[in-house]
């Protein structure tokens, strides 16, 4: 069985970060080693939730992991909290990464135009330094324009989508790929550019008019999930395009669906048969 390793905080309520990749990540059939960040009582869309950081303990359980001789079909990294935490996961990258291991960065920092709270424009920089060391990096049209230092647009041609993907290569990585993306009407995707083939690749599903949390953690989890599982990066893309709109709207079906997190666990047994093709 592959083993994959995800870093990100966990947020106690909210389903997103590791309450998102772990059960995700798992029902593919791979296994999914946690380090976690930071215990929050909710994700930080909601008022008061607690923060609890858990940097101290990165050092000693990478070296325990070490000791042990632990090996990683990839590494998964998602919300980080503060600069000495991209610090240590650049180390973690030095020490557990190489041939056999896939780097994917999801530069987790904002949405709609705006950054999280908490985030700031030097810490998106030190982000794009950690981009420029992955195989595969996942960031949204909001976060891409941090990781640049440029403008928020909403609804970019294909030729600035293009010129975006082009420039986030440029930070490093092999493989840009851009979530939330809509070239026609009514659908939304993905573009993903490979900077050794000079190749563009687009995906979309049906555009549901419906924003919730989460749904960023769901994408990347499966596109690791995918490709550990041996599909292509254009296999895992479009499988994740796919579930992140069977989790949308399994979610709106629900009249009483709550409104942070999708419900990404009645859409698992697609994602199992998706996987399984
Ligand atoms: O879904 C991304 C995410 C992860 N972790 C925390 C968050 C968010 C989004 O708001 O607040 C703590």
């Amino acid at each position: 069985m592959k083993r994959i390793v995800t870093v990100q905080d966990i947020s106690c309520v909210g389903k997103c970060s590791l309450t998102v990749a772990v059960p995700v990540i798992s029902a593919m059939g791979v296994e999914t080693a946690v380090l976690p960040t930071a215990v929050l009582s909710t994700h930080t869309a909601f008022t008061g939730f607690t923060f609890h950081d858990l940097t101290d303990e990165i050092p000693p359980i990478c070296r325990h992991w070490k000791e042990q001789g632990f090996r990683f079909d990839a590494i998964y990294t998602g919300y980080l909290g503060s600069f000495r935490q991209i610090e240590l996961v650049s180390e973690l990258f030095r020490d557990f990464g190489g041939e056999g291991t896939a780097i994917v960065v999801d530069p987790v920092m904002g949405d709609n135009g705006k950054l999280y709270p908490g985030f700031t424009e030097e810490f998106a920089a030190r982000m794009a330094e950690l981009c420029g060391r992955a195989d595969v990096i996942l960031p949204n049209l909001t976060e891409a324009s941090f990781l640049l230092g440029i403008p928020y647009t909403e609804h970019p041609t294909e030729a600035q989508v293009k010129e975006i993907l082009v420039r986030l290569a440029a930070l490093g990585c092999q493989n840009a790929a851009l979530t939330g993306v809509s070239l026609t009407a009514g659908r939304m995707g993905v573009m993903a550019y490979n900077a050794g083939t000079g190749k563009y690749f687009y995906y979309d599903g049906e555009y549901v008019p419906a924003r919730f949390h989460g749904t960023g953690d769901v994408f990347a989890s499966t596109v690791v999930g995918a490709l550990a599982r041996g599909k292509s990066l254009e296999e895992a893309l479009a499988i994740a395009v796919d579930y992140t709109v069977a989790c949308i709207r399994c979610t709106i079906a629900d009249p009483a669906h709550r409104d942070y997190g999708v419900n990404f666990e009645a859409a698992i047994p697609q994602l199992v048969n998706m996987v399984a093709k």
